[in-house]
């Protein structure tokens, strides 16, 4: 399959730590695809659905204490603890092996190890990185095939020499005492243990796009980011590209495949997906900065997805989808909660147990079908708003990078950065109240600096130092907006629509970037005067506008203390240009306090 000796002796040296029966290399192909299939489907891991509701799809649950990414178990392991930082939690490298060993030892006794080469990024692509994934797992090896480009043209492009991230994945006993999550960016390595769960065993997907990732390219001089990537085709044909960071809950993959309400629509706008939840953005040979979606396919929440959330999506899984821990209709149809339709008259959830709509637990509540954080994943090609420009090697240029939260009150619904250092600061300091889908209290902000928190693979001090040097490199960088979808009125109403509705701020966004659209100077940032946003088609209470864009400097300078104390965790890392811009924000607030009547 190779003649890359590191990849062929690494693989050997891990055969015998593991002791599988034995070993399979991927090679990509369609007929490899059904075998695989046909082999999950007798070892019950996969359950075929209805061949005319869902054609080519399966169904799949995992252990029900193996559901989500596990942080409190995933590990930066780096030589020194400084260098993971104050927000991950840190193992030495050579302990993080022993450890691992310890589980991963004939643990695949009697089973298969599959090799999986992969390319995250078009292959061949100068963006692109190659990742070798060894896993005991068939679901994994099928879900990859679809989030990741996988086989031999990847073996082919990696060649004898070529330098690829080492993945380890062994699903030993799925005990969670004994799962361990390890980076080891030193090394360009993974190793994966205990957990058949999306996030923690698709290695190409958090594990190397975003820990991994983050460090290579702040080695190489690039980002690599939470971020999905939007096209938005104006009325004249012309289509111009931009990023969006959100915490989780905040309607990502939603965003990028959005909908234009009629009122656009009608006037010629279209939207075209990109990614929706990892962006590699490099500066361009004309200055600009492009992005690639190192994707290929979706792993999106199920719960939640309907025809008016996401439309785009319903359509995208119609078929070649893999359901994991959704509800299964006896039909062999699947369902979940604040879905489409309705539930089908039994089946089984998402904990293997028999289950019937409107059934409760003895505490007289609703027994879920699905898991809040059940999943699809479902091949790109299949969106119907796939951007014909996704799979080239070049990215898109990227107008426009935008951050954002889920905040009741305070951020106004959009604002524009005075410049590249001051968009920096909106970014690190970005925050979202919990929601009931999350531990903890409801309500509470959590600062998640540009929704990497659980994902940055190094220091977080340096990388914000490494986002500051970036505006440095670009000459033409893209303008930096901050957005909030989510704020509320007197009543704990939500002032905006939001969903397909969210393009009109796209558009005010795209404008701004061209140097066009109307705005007003607040300490803040540009916020639109409130007939700058298009509202075509779309009516609003009276006063809503305004309200949705106002700056209450006093809430502001309450939040200023609140992110000088987040800021101190990074202590003797953080770039001087962060304080600085506190400092500046503090400024201007007082300014226009000043300025207030009295
Ligand atoms: C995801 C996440 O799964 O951000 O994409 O948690
Ligand atoms: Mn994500």
């Amino acid at each position: 399959m190779t003649d890359n000796a590191k990849l062929k002796e690494w693989v050997a040296e891990m055969t015998s730590l593991c002791g599988p029966e034995r070993v399979v290399w991927l090679d990509g192909s369609d007929d490899e695809r059904k075998r695989l299939e046909a082999e999950a489907v007798a070892a019950g891991e996969l359950t075929p659905l209805h061949p005319e509701k869902f054609p080519g799809s399966f169904y799949h649950r995992t252990d029900s204490r193996d559901v989500a990414r596990t942080e409190h178990l995933t590990f930066i392991c780096t030589q020194k603890q400084e260098d993971a930082g104050p927000t991950n939690l840190w193992m030495k490298p050579a302990e993080g092996y022993e450890r691992a060993s310890d589980i991963l030892e004939g643990s695949m006794t009697g089973r298969t190890m599959y090799v999986i080469p992969f390319s995250m990024g078009p292959v061949g692509s100068p963006f692109s990185k190659i990742g070798v994934q060894l896993t005991d797992s068939v679901y994994v090896c099928l879900n990859m095939r679809i989030m990741t480009r996988i086989g031999a043209p990847v073996l082919k492009v990696l060649g004898p020499a070529g330098e690829f991230t080492k993945c380890l994945h062994g699903k030993a006993e799925l005990d969670p005492e004994r799962r361990l999550i390890l980076h080891f960016p030193e090394d360009n390595a993974i190793w994966s243990v205990g957990s058949g769960y999306g996030g923690n065993a698709l290695l190409g997907k958090k594990c190397l796009s975003l820990r991994i990732a983050s460090w290579q390219a702040r080695k190489e001089g690039w980002l690599a980011e939470h971020m999905l990537i939007l096209g938005i085709e104006d009325p004249t044909g012309r289509v111009e590209y931009v990023t969006a960071a959100f915490p989780s809950a905040c309607g990502k993959t939603n965003l990028a495949m959005l909908i234009p309400p009629d009122g656009l629509k009608s006037k010629g706008y279209k939207v075209w997906t990109v990614g929706d939840d990892i962006a590699w953005l490099r500066v361009g040979p004309d200055g600009r900065l492009w992005a690639v979606n190192p994707e290929a396919g979706f792993f999106g929440v199920a719960v939640g997805t309907n025809s008016k959330s996401n439309p785009t999506a319903l359509e995208t899984i119609r078929r070649n989808t893999i359901f994991t821990n959704v509800l299964l209709g006896d039909d062999k149809t699947v369902w979940w909660e604040d879905g489409e339709g309705a539930p089908p008259a039994s089946g089984t959830d998402w904990q293997g147990k028999a289950w019937k709509p409107g059934m409760k637990d003895e505490a007289g509540k609703p027994v879920l079908g699905a898991h809040p954080n059940s999943r699809f994943t479902a091949p790109f090609n299949q969106c119907p708003s796939a951007s014909p420009m996704a799979d080239d090697p070049k990215g898109v240029p990227i107008s426009a990078i935008i951050f954002g939260g889920r905040r009741a009150r305070l951020a106004p619904l959009v604002y524009q950065t005075f410049d590249w250092d001051h968009g920096v600061y909106s970014g690190a300091t970005v925050a979202s109240e919990r929601t009931a889908a999350q531990y903890g209290k409801q309500g509470e902000v959590r600062r998640d600096p540009m929704a990497m928190l659980p994902f940055c693979g190094y220091n977080m001090g340096d990388y914000f130092a490494h986002w500051v040097q970036m505006g440095k490199r670009i000459p033409n960088p893209p303008k930096v907006f901050h957005v909030n979808w989510f704020r509320r009125d007197e009543n704990n109403k939500f002032l905006w629509p939001g969903y397909g509705e969210n393009l009109r701020v796209l558009e005010w966004i795209l404008a701004r970037a061209r140097g066009e659209g109307k705005a007003r100077q607040t300490p803040i940032g540009w916020v639109p005067t409130a007939d700058a946003v298009d509202l075509s088609g779309l009516s609003l209470p009276g006063g809503t506008m305004e309200k949705l864009l106002e700056v209450n400097p006093e809430e502001w300078k309450a939040e200023l203390d609140d992110h000088a104390k987040f800021f101190a965790k990074f202590e003797g890392r953080l770039p001087a240009e962060l304080p600085r811009q506190g400092k500046l924000l503090a400024e201007r607030l007082e300014a226009v306090a000043a300025a207030a009547p009295r």
